[in-house]
């Protein structure tokens, strides 16, 4: 064969927007949550767009709220990325294993949890990944800080968040506001 040798065209993606649920209740959890949006922003093909204000909330366990158990802090942010949602996923798990995640008993105690909320309204499952996050909807510590980052969320197949957050019953404490955190990205 002559001639030039042409690199191989890139087959990119589009960026799409994401939201990504982040937890905490063992550690330093705000230095921890924000250096794992400082994380996922580092990450080839995520964008940071919005990071939530932290609100703190009482963990929920598989039995039910346990007062018992260190509380959580809880944000959410806003994202826009190339990366499919299974890449995604992995990026996510990466950076909660960098944070020392231990996965030892469901709905149990961590360092960090990272969960994709919703991808660009997708509606899918299978056995790794189920879009949106299937218990998102009932749950005040995600869907209060979703609509700081955006208060027309909608989540897909469930409807408009601002109705879902006004029907859910778990407690959600104003932590840090967004305004003293300054641009994450
Ligand atoms: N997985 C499936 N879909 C998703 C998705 N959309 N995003 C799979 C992220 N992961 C998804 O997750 C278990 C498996 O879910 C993973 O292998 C992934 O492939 P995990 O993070 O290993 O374990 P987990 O978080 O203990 O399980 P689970 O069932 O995802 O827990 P939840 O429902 O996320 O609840 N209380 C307060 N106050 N605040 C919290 O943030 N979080 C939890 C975790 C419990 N109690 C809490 C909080
Ligand atoms: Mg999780």
């Amino acid at each position: 064969m002559t001639g030039a040798v042409h690199p191989k065209p890139q087959r990119l993606r589009p960026a799409v927007p994401a939201v990504l649920a982040l937890g905490a209740n063992l550690g330093d959890r705000e230095a921890t949550i924000r250096a794992a949006v400082a994380a996922l922003d580092a990450v080839p093909g995520i964008r940071v767009e919005r990071l939530s204000s932290l609100y703190e909330t009482p963990a929920l366990k598989v039995d039910g709220v346990d007062h018992d158990a260190p509380a959580y802090l809880n944000a959410v942010t806003g994202i826009r990325t190339t990366l499919g949602p299974t890449a995604l996923l992995d990026a996510v798990n990466a950076v909660e294993n960098d944070f020392g995640r231990v996965r030892d008993e469901r709905w149990g105690d961590r360092t960090l949890d990272v969960d994709i909320v919703d991808f660009d309204g997708r509606q899918s499952h299978d056995e790794r990944l189920t879009l949106p996050h299937p218990r998102a909807a009932e749950r005040a510590f995600v869907l209060v800080p979703w609509l700081d980052v955006d208060p027309d969320a909608v989540l897909p197949g469930q409807g408009a968040v601002a109705e879902l957050a006004a029907r859910a019953t778990d407690t959600v404490t104003l932590y840090a506001p967004a305004a003293d955190q300054g641009d994450p990205a």
